[in-house]
């Protein structure tokens, strides 16, 4: 087979001019009867075969303007030859047939749990019917279901139903890959929205019955979105409906079908004895992102998938600044950091890396990456940073404008931002087009009073791209006073060479400098810093990230030397870290994030960019060995805190009571090292909400004396699907490393274990490579294991398989006996005969 190039993008020859469909549900033989118009599109003048994607289709009858046809069928879809179509529009007829029932993979129309549904993003229409499956391909659709269930929902208004029909009408052009189906015996949890024109919009969200009482917090949230899009951006919603269905057989998180998006149940349902807190953030996000793709990726869609962060990076951009408005912006700030550095510079550092505009694929869902999305939303909050708040806003307006009703490209996007702002976004464009994440060295020069900091930057080589040039890097400094004053304020320097320097006059006093406020660039700052200037930034710094970042690289340097050389923890940290503690003008869950120590994985990294071969038991030991000495150093503050943050009365998911109990558990954490669980054990008892009962369960787990507790908690929630789920993933997380395999092998047993369910797969295996000392126990058998474990879900469902596989990107970090246990895994997976291409195009990629 060969890769999809972006260098090899065409218009399509013809252009839809509209769209029938009429399914006639059935669970393992749906019949599907398409009538689509078409016309030549001028911009391939020429008369062209009509070439339509099908996949895993029967075709029953097809006609070309009532004259039947047999066309010429491959595994990929049919061609009709151009001498056998008129020369102007035409109808295309079709009617064939599907399995709804069989189809494992979850792509196209497939059953949950009795439910029709669907998942068209990003191939998956052509398993519907024989169509032009191409996102720049946009028309109008009708579509009539024809079933006994009683709900039949599909995108666009209502326009007749009758019974056991229902006929939906989307007047908004749009890609095959915003389709949306859903039939089955759902309950309606209901609500309205008024947009600021005045227009009424029915919401809907559809649950199985007897979840409608988990549904409340979704509906809320989808309400605050609909008004901060109208507030933020001026975006108004454009349908009279708006559908959300709840299924527990999904792929990802959700899907944003025009007026009709699809979630998978745990971004859904949510109630304070069955949902974190964490899951609350979550709902609340997603509901977002969703939403907001209305405008960023339905109303204005990609040209091609090579574009997909067009969509995906502005929208997680869109749902960040949402959350942060709605919660502590520092907090938000500094979560998705975490995440970025966990997920995006894991990738980027390794094998996998590839721009957040990749320009060649063989299975596009493999780019669906935390590179596309993540590493996609810092690129635009850097444009932000570089324009200002005006000059995006000018960009956003012009965007919109300019572009609604188009499949657009990122060099549509770059030119609003330079029309609205006269700026050369040239090099910028770097951002997209090249990979890897830049080292950004620091020197500092002090004389009379000038103070010079000056940058170089370098990224390393990635997979087909060895040389990079340098890029545009907006560096935001603020300078303090020996004292702890500001004498500088956020000012952002905006590099574009390889070796820059930027200078400060007329300062008293050599200042210490506070770099990459707020993160305002996803590079790594490589700058060797003693630890009193780091623990004067944790007390001092102006800028709330910064300040967590430097108790962040102070607990970084001190694992690292515990590592190193067996050393005991430093006090001074531990001490500064105590201070913080008990400072009660800071906001819980800010002093929260500054209790959680460095992950395993992210030491592991660091060492390796230091030239050293990660020894993840060792890692593992040294940081168990500071968590209980900051314990036992700080037992009576964190046990008074652990007190005082206790949360009594009603249950409220706002985001200053999820930081009261961050803050508890994260004391709970450290204490649970030295009271052998004691804490725990009280705290589960008597938890009156799953964020403490998961919190409380996981530090019995860790304190090897969580049996009791994890019977109970099965024998308490085995009938709900996603708590289970977190039973499995909680049980893996906290094992003991030598003893993570076996309670692998062990759950993977149990009768809950529903493999083809990709929650309940993720939860299991993704806990599995998330135990990193687990994972990467000396012995290899989670490897094997785990290996197995792709080999057999691969047939079944290729996309899950393929972006698991990702557990062995990191493998070129450890020991040459690791490396090799691993590539023997890849390697064995790789020869499968029958590999999916979504797997092997994984694995070839890792394997390098
Ligand atoms: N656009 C979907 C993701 C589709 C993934 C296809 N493999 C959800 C989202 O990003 O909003
Ligand atoms: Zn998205």
């Amino acid at each position: 087979p060969q890769p999809t190039l972006l260098a090899e993008y065409q218009p399509y020859p013809f252009t839809v001019t509209g769209v029938e469909l009429t399914f006639r549900l059935a669970p393992a033989a749906t019949r599907v009867i398409a009538k689509i118009g078409f016309a030549p599109n001028p911009e391939r003048p020429g008369r062209h075969d009509l070439r339509l994607d099908g996949e895993t289709l029967t075709l029953i009858s097809a006609a070309v303007d009532g004259r039947p046809l047999s066309p010429t069928i491959d595994g990929a879809g049919l061609t009709v030859p151009a001498a056998a179509l008129p020369q102007g529009p035409f109808t295309w007829e079709a009617e064939v047939e599907i399995d709804p029932k069989g189809n494992t993979a979850l792509e196209g129309l497939y059953m949950s749990g009795g439910m029709y549904c669907t998942q068209c993003e990003a191939e998956g229409f052509r398993k519907i019917t024989f169509y032009p499956d191409r996102p720049d391909v946009m028309a109008p659709f009708k579509v009539r279901i024809e079933s006994d269930l009683p709900v039949l929902l599909s995108n666009g208004n209502p326009t007749a139903e009758g019974e056991g029909w229902a006929e939906w009408t989307d007047p908004w052009p749009k890609p095959a890959y915003l389709f949306a189906l859903v039939a089955g015996d759902l309950a309606a949890v209901r609500d309205s929205f008024t947009t600021m024109s005045g227009r009424k919009v029915d919401l809907a969200i559809w649950v199985r019955d007897g979840d409608q009482d988990r549904c409340p917090y979704a509906m809320d949230s989808l309400i605050r979105s609909m008004k901060w899009d109208e507030e933020a951006y001026g975006r108004e919603y454009d349908l009279d409906v708006f559908n959300i269905v709840a299924v527990d057989d999904f792929n990802m998180g959700a899907m944003e079908n025009k007026g009709l998006n699809i979630f998978n149940s745990k971004l859904v349902l949510a109630s304070p004895e069955t949902a974190t807190d964490a899951d609350f953030e979550r709902i609340e996000g997603v509901i977002a992102h969703e939403y907001f793709h209305n405008w960023t990726g339905n109303r204005i869609t990609c040209r091609d998938w090579f574009q997909l962060c067009l969509k995906e990076g502005l929208t997680v951009f869109r749902d960040q600044e949402f959350t942060s408005d709605m919660r502590s912006a520092p907090v938000k700030r500094i979560d998705d950091v975490l995440t970025l550095r966990a997920r995006q510079f894991r990738e980027d550092m390794g094998p996998l890396a590839h721009p957040v505009r990749p320009d060649s694929y063989f299975e596009i869902n493999n780019f669906y990456t935390a590179t596309v999305y993540e590493k996609g939303a810092e690129v635009i909050g850097m444009l932000k940073r570089l324009v200002g708040e005006d000059g995006y806003r000018r960009a956003l307006d012009l965007y919109f404008d300019r572009h609604d009703g188009d499949a657009a490209t990122i060099e549509d996007w770059l030119k609003v931002f330079e029309d609205a702002t006269g700026r050369d976004l040239a090099q910028f464009k770097r951002w997209y087009t090249d990979a890897g994440t830049p080292r950004l060295a620091v020197t500092e020069d002090w004389q009379d009073g000038a103070y010079t900091l000056t940058f170089t930057q370098k990224t390393a080589p990635t997979p087909g791209q060895d040389v990079k040039a340098p890029r545009v890097i907006p560096i935001a400094v603020g300078l303090l006073n020996p004292n702890g004053d500001e004498v500088v304020p956020t000012t952002v320097l905006e590099m574009s060479k390889a070796t820059q320097s930027f200078r400060f006059d007329g300062l008293s006093a050599r200042p210490v400098p506070s770099l990459l406020r707020g993160f305002s660039a996803p590079v790594v700052l490589d700058r060797a810093v003693e630890p009193a200037e780091r623990a004067f930034l944790l007390a001092h710094d102006t800028d709330p990230f910064n300040r967590w970042e430097a108790g962040r690289a102070l607990a970084k340097d001190v694992l690292i030397t515990m590592i190193a050389d067996g050393t005991d923890p430093d006090g001074g940290f531990i001490d500064a870290l105590g201070r913080l503690l008990a400072d009660e003008t800071l906001d819980p869950a800010f002093r929260a994030l500054c209790l959680r120590l460095p992950s395993e994985d992210d030491l592991a990294q660091t060492l390796h960019d230091a030239g050293r071969a990660p020894d993840p038991a060792h890692i593992h030991g040294q940081r168990k060995r500071l968590a209980t000495a900051i314990a036992r150093r700080l037992e009576t503050p964190l046990a008074a805190t652990y007190a005082a943050m206790a949360t009594p009365g009603a249950f409220s998911p706002d985001a200053a009571s999820a930081g009261r109990r961050a803050l508890r558990l994260a004391c709970l954490a450290l204490l649970n090292r030295i009271d052998g669980g004691d804490r725990a054990a009280a705290l589960y008892n008597d938890a009156g909400n799953m964020t403490e009962s998961a919190g409380a369960l996981a530090c019995l787990i860790e304190a090897g004396r969580g049996e009791a507790a994890t019977n109970a908690f099965y024998e308490r929630w085995h009938e709900n699907r996603l708590v289970i789920d977190k039973w499995f993933m909680i049980q893996l997380l906290h094992a003991a490393p030598d003893k993570t395999a076996a309670t692998a092998e062990r759950l993977a047993a149990h009768p809950d274990f529903d493999w083809k369910n990709p929650n309940r797969f993720r939860a299991l295996m993704g806990a599995l490579s998330a135990n990193h000392a687990g994972f990467h126990d000396a012995s290899g058998a989670a490897y094997r294991f785990y290996a197995d474990w792709l080999l057999k879900l691969d047939p079944v469902n290729p996309q899950i398989t393929a972006r698991m596989s990702t557990a062995f990107e990191t493998w070129a970090r450890y020991d040459a006996d690791r490396k090799a246990l691993i590539r023997a895994e890849l390697s064995r997976i790789l020869h499968h005969p029958s590999l999916s291409r979504d797997t092997r195009e994984m694995v070839t990629r890792i394997l390098g």
